[in-house]
Parts: C-alpha cells; structure tokens; sequence
C-alpha cells in the first residue's frame, strides 16, 4: 500500500503538471483531490504540449487511473471540452473516473464570481473567475448539486429547482444579474450529463480497493500551499485545501497510506491575482521582466501576466512543515541562467521584528520587508544537463543551498519544459 502526494509550495504554476507527468508511470493511479477549472497544469512529452485543468495530469499515461476525487469541483462545459481535446490527440480517456460526491460547476457560480470580485473594486482577489469560490460556498453551505445527481435526470431536476430557489434571489437582488430557469440550464445540462454518467463513480472505494490490491496512488495537488483556504494567503487564496492534508479528505483514503510528500518549487517565485508576494519584482523592468519573458511567465488558464519575483526560502520552509514533505523537485532552473548574481529570501523584517517563517497573522504579513543574500549567477545553458554533475558549480550551489534552507532534499531539478529536461537525484 503507498500513496504520495505532490503539492505545490508557493503561490502555484511551480511546473506541477511536468512533475506529475514525469513520475505518474510509476503509479497506477493518478488522483486530483481538490479545485477545478482553475487549475492549469501544463504536460510537454511526446512531441505534445497538453494545458489541464480538470483532468489529472497522469492522463497521458494510458494504462493509469486517472481519478477526479470527492474534494473537487468539475465544470461539466470544461471537462468535456478537455475529453474531446485529449481524444483528438489520440489519448484515451478510458482510465477517466469522476467522485459521485465531487461538486457542480453550475453557470451561475461563474456569474456570482464575476459579480463578487466587481464589488470588491480595488480589493479584488483576482480570482480565475471559474465559478470556484461560490461553488464551494454552495458545497459548505448544502446547497451544491454534485456529480451523482447528473445520474439521474429527474434527481438533477429536483435538486436543481432547489438550488435555483436559492440562487435566484441572490443573483437579482444582490447582484441585478438575470436569473435561471430549471429548464434553461437543463437543456445544457441533460445532454452534458449523458455524457459524463460512464465515467461518475463511487471514488473513495474505488481508491481504497486500489490500495488493498496493492496499487499505487499519486495525488496530484492543485494551486499552491500559499493559496490554501486556511494556510494561504486568506482572503487572497481559492477556496479549497491544496495542502497534503486536502489529498486525505479530497479523496477518502486513510492518512497512514501516505509515504511521501514531494512538494514543487520554482527556481523564482510567481503568483496571479492579487495578495502580499514579498520578493516580487517590478515585470515591467530588470530581472522581473526578464523573469516574466524568459519563463514564460503568463496564465495556463486566463492567460493573465503572472508576478515575478526571487526565490523565498522563507514560503518553502513553511511548505515543508506544513505538508510534511520529504522531497522537493525543483523546477525552471534554467530560466535562471545568464543573471550575474542571484537574490534569495532567508528572512523577512516585519515591523522591526525579524521572522524565518512566514507569520500566520495577515497584519504582519503584510508588512514583510525580505532579506536578501546574494549568491553568484551562471552563463552556461543548461537545458541539456540529465546530472547533477553536469550543471555549472553555481547551479549546484543553488540548490544546496534551497536544500539547506528548506530542510528537504531536492530530488528532482528540471531545467526546461519537456519530460525529457529532467535530472533525477531520487
Ligand atoms: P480562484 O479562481 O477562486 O481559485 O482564485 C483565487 C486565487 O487563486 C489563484 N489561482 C491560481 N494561481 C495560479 N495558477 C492558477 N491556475 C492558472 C494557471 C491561473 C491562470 O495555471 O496559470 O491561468 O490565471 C490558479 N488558480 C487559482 C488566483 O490567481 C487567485 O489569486
Ligand atoms: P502547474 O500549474 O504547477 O502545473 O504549472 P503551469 O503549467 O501552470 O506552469 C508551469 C510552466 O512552466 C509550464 O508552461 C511548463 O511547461 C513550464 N515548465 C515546467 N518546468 C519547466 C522547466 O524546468 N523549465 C522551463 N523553462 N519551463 C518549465
Ligand atoms: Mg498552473
């Protein structure tokens, strides 16, 4: 029995897509257990460049379960459209499931999040605008439809005509946005349903029996550690728990199934959407523009410019405690490449006080002024190097020193965007 986890340690877009891309062939399943449509999560292999969002990146690996748990929330227009997208590439979807219990993407969660974030004005929290926040407040609040109602057509009606109940008034009167019809939604809906029922299932059985057979499972985390509902940045975070501890109750296993956590860093450090980011750099000039240009630094979902700024020690530190993990995988070293020197975050100064980890209160926070220490850059390309050896000394000393600031040992480091642009220190 062995599960892992793989979770991202900062603000998201860490390159967990190519992680769990390179190692789902050693696992015969491969498990999402939270968020949904915001997700972006890009696979290079075989000649091909995927952008996921719903469907777990262990897709491209035919013979493996590829298992959307309880703990997320499925936009049925998104998942079909990835589904037609796969299959035109010649991927199957065959080893597609979906959690009964995973919640509904409904029309109106995309409105109520579009509406939500204008009234916030200038204090908005620059949400992908996927419906993700209602969607989940309909789920705490019991008044979400969940996939197993599209089981049933007249379920789906009955559960719908109470949601909508609900709903509608918010929509007009809070909002003054049109309102739904059950029928309105169930023209879409009927036929989406058709389609998605093959592959609606009982999850956390599924998964159970999988482990009892002796199989292993790859949770694939979604978003990032810094935008986890109660360990992230609050209110700039998403609405689900991305941490370790979300692949528990996003999926129904047990926590003792759980061997590893391999959290993934950047080399730098990005975020999309609003919220403090104490090492962030101007995009618009020097190295923040070069970080910007050289990673390719833009949304997989919206396409939105992502914030750019150096490595902080001090967010994968926290990472690693509040995950529990036992590797890290280093990615987008080698869009580091051609800086005379680089900056890297072991403390922060907050009000006179000096923190090494990140401080819990948001007053604090806030306020986080980062300390540098500067170490020397390399001129080498090295999106061809598949060994530790082979990269310049100042590269190997980069990430010993994320590996002694961090605590966890780097056993991954990739140095381009391909499958193949991996070294391997497992
Ligand atoms: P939401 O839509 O309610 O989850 O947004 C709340 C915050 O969470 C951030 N968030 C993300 N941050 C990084 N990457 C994400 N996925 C896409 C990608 C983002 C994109 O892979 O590039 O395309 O813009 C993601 N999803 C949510 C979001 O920016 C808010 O700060
Ligand atoms: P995720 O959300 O964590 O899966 O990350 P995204 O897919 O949103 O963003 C990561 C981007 O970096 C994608 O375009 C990847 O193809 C790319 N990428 C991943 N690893 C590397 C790497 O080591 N080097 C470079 N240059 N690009 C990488
Ligand atoms: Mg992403």
């Amino acid at each position: 029995m062995s599960a892992s986890v793989l979770v991202g340690t900062q603000w998201g877009d860490e390159g967990k897509g190519k992680i769990t891309d390179l190692i789902s062939g050693d696992f015969d399943v491969v498990c999402r257990y939270g968020g949904g449509a915001n997700a972006g999560h890009t696979v290079v292999a075989n000649g091909h460049k995927l952008a996921l969002h719903q469907i777990p990146s262990g897709i491209v690996h035919e013979d493996a379960l590829s298992v959307i748990g309880n703990g997320c929330i499925v936009d049925p227009t998104v998942i079909l459209e990835e589904i037609d997208t796969l299959k035109a590439q010649g991927l199957s979807c065959e080893g597609l499931r979906i959690s009964g219990n995973a919640h509904i993407v409904m029309p109106y969660h995309r409105d109520l999040d579009g509406a939500h974030e204008k009234n916030l004005g200038k204090n908005l929290i620059g949400t992908t605008k996927r419906g993700i926040g209602p969607c989940y407040m309909d789920k705490m609040n019991r008044t979400g439809l969940r996939m197993q109602d599209m089981l049933d057509d007249d379920t789906f009606r009955e559960k719908l005509a109470a949601a909508l109940a609900y709903q509608n008034p918010i929509l007009e009167k809070v909002y003054g946005l049109p309102t739904y019809t059950v029928e309105q939604i169930c023209e879409d809906f009927l036929p989406y349903a058709e389609r998605l029922r093959p592959y609606i299932i009982e999850s956390s059985k599924l998964l159970n029996e999988e482990l009892a057979a002796g199989k292993s499972i790859l949770f694939e985390g979604a978003q990032a550690t810094m935008l986890d509902i109660d360990h992230g940045t609050y209110p700039f975070v998403t609405s689900s728990n991305c941490t370790a501890g979300g692949a528990v109750t996003g999926s129904g296993v047990g926590p003792c199934n759980i061997e590893r956590v391999l959290g993934v860093a950047k080399a730098y450090l990005t975020r999309v959407g609003s919220g403090p980011f104490p090492t962030e750099l101007d995009f618009n000039e020097g190295v923040g523009k070069f970080l910007l240009e050289t990673g390719h630094e833009y949304g997989v979902t919206t396409g939105r410019k992502r914030r750019c700024g150096w490595y902080d020690a001090v967010v994968v530190k926290y990472a690693a405690q509040i995950n529990g993990l036992t590797d890290l995988a280093i990615t987008k070293l080698d869009v580091l490449t051609g800086l005379d020197t680089i900056k890297v975050c072991t403390a922060y100064e907050c009000d006179g006080v000096e923190y090494d980890t990140v401080p819990e209160h948001r007053a604090v926070f806030d306020h986080a002024k980062p300390k540098y220490i500067e170490v020397p850059g390399w001129q080498e390309d090295i999106t061809g190097c598949r060994s530790f050896d082979e990269l310049p000394q100042a590269a190997q000393d980069y990430i010993k020193l994320i590996e002694d600031l961090s605590g966890v040992k780097v056993s991954l480091v990739a140095v381009g965007p391909d499958r193949e642009q991996t070294i391997n220190r497992f």
